[in-house]
This record gives C-alpha cells, structure tokens and sequence, in this order.
C-alpha cells in the first residue's frame, strides 16, 4: 500500500496522525508538492479522479481519495488502538462528534485559511471575506466543543478518537494566519493542549532540520 501526502496540509495530516496512533508503519508515504502541481499529473489524476490529496492506493490498484474513508479502511486492516468506535452506541457517537467536527470547525477553517494566506493564492482563486466569514463561522462552531469538552475529556467520550483528530487538525490549521483559540475556551484550550501534546501530533508535518 501506499499514501500519497503533503506535509502540513490538514487533510493529508489527518491520515498521518490515523497512521502515527496506530503505529502503523509498513505503509510507504509518497510525499507530493502541490505548490508544484504534483497532484495534477495525468498520472496521479487517472489514480485519484481528484486533484486531491491524500490518497491511499492499495496492492489490488483500488485508490481511495477521502482522508475518512482512508481512515476506516485502516481501522478495519489494524483494529487497535480502537478509533471509530466498538458498539453501535460508541460508533455513532464517534460519527456524530466526527461530522459535527468536520462540518462545523475543519472545512470553515481550512476555507479560512485558503482564501486569507497568501501562499493559498496558488491553489485558490481568493476572496478575503469567503475567508474572513468562514473563520467566524469556525470560531464561533468553538463554543459548541467547548461545552462538550466541558463534561468530556474527548469529543466523544473517554478516549481520543478519529473526531478529535478531524478537529484539531482544522483548528491547527489556523496557525499559519495565526488563528488563536479564543480566550475564554478554556476546554478546547486544554484539550488542545493535550492533542498536541501527543507524539502523532508530529506526523504529517514538516521535519525541522535538527542541528548536526
Ligand atoms: N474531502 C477531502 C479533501 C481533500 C483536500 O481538499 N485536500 C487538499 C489538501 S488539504 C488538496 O489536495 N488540495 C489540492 C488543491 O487545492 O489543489 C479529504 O478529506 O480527503
């Protein structure tokens, strides 16, 4: 099998967290560099049908081009740790919080992001208030994670699952214009705390170069 990727680009990251909590490690990540188009070869685009990353692309040749169909279908080849759900109870719940995270917070912030930074302009025709209204709208989708992380150590429940990582990555997204949690979110704050916090945090982001 093989992912293909791009570092720091949040759907991408999604997939590469997936990977890192589950440790899985026998998957070959193929890096591409959308600011060149590598997303947009005739190659890639008769695999994916999309120019889009990321994309898993299995032995038998299948592609798969949605960072949460990706994710389940890991799930399903490496079980454990468990991150959509166990019973049917869990797994809605799971899929409730992972919609709501998606919907609500991660596509207004990476629609944010797009059309107010301005390496974005290659990838996106811009318009400052499709992006200023969109990072209001994902703001303000904040307070209800926030009440929910005020009775819940995780979106879901008692564990970290696949929601919480579909959140944080889109609101970490927000750090490239410098997007802040507002102030009196306190729960998000922590818990964003803790996300980023863990090792797989790392994953999908660009390497610092480490002094020699
Ligand atoms: N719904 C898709 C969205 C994928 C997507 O939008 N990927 C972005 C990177 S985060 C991309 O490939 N953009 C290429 C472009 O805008 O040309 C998923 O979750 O996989």
């Amino acid at each position: 099998m093989k992912v293909y990727i791009t570092p720091l680009a949040p759907n991408p990251r999604r997939v590469s967290w997936f990977m890192a909590e589950k440790g899985i490690d026998d998957v070959e990540v193929v890096t591409l560099n959308l600011m060149q188009g590598e997303h947009k070869t005739p190659e890639y685009l008769q695999k994916a049908g999309l120019a889009n990353v990321p994309m898993l692309e299995l032995d038998d040749g299948t592609c798969i081009t949605e960072s949460l169909a990706i994710c389940r279908y890991l799930e399903s080849r490496y079980p454990e740790p468990n991150l959509f759900g166990r019973t049917p109870e869990e797994t809605a719940v799971i899929e409730m919080w992972t919609r709501r995270a998606e919907m609500m917070v991660a596509t207004p912030m990476m629609v944010g992001v797009r059309h107010t930074h301005p390496a974005m302009a290659a990838l996106e025709q811009q318009q400052a208030a499709v992006g200023e209204y969109n990072l209001q709208v994902g703001t303000r989708a904040l307070k209800v994670l926030d009440r929910r992380l005020a009775e819940s150590p995780w979106l879901a429940g008692e564990r970290l699952t696949i929601a919480d990582i579909v959140a944080f990555v889109g609101i970490d997204f927000g750090r490239m214009i410098r997007f802040r949690v507002p102030e009196d979110l306190g729960h998000v704050a922590r818990w964003a705390e803790t996300m980023r916090a863990r090792p797989a945090a790392l994953a999908g982001m660009p390497q610092k170069a480490t002094a020699s």
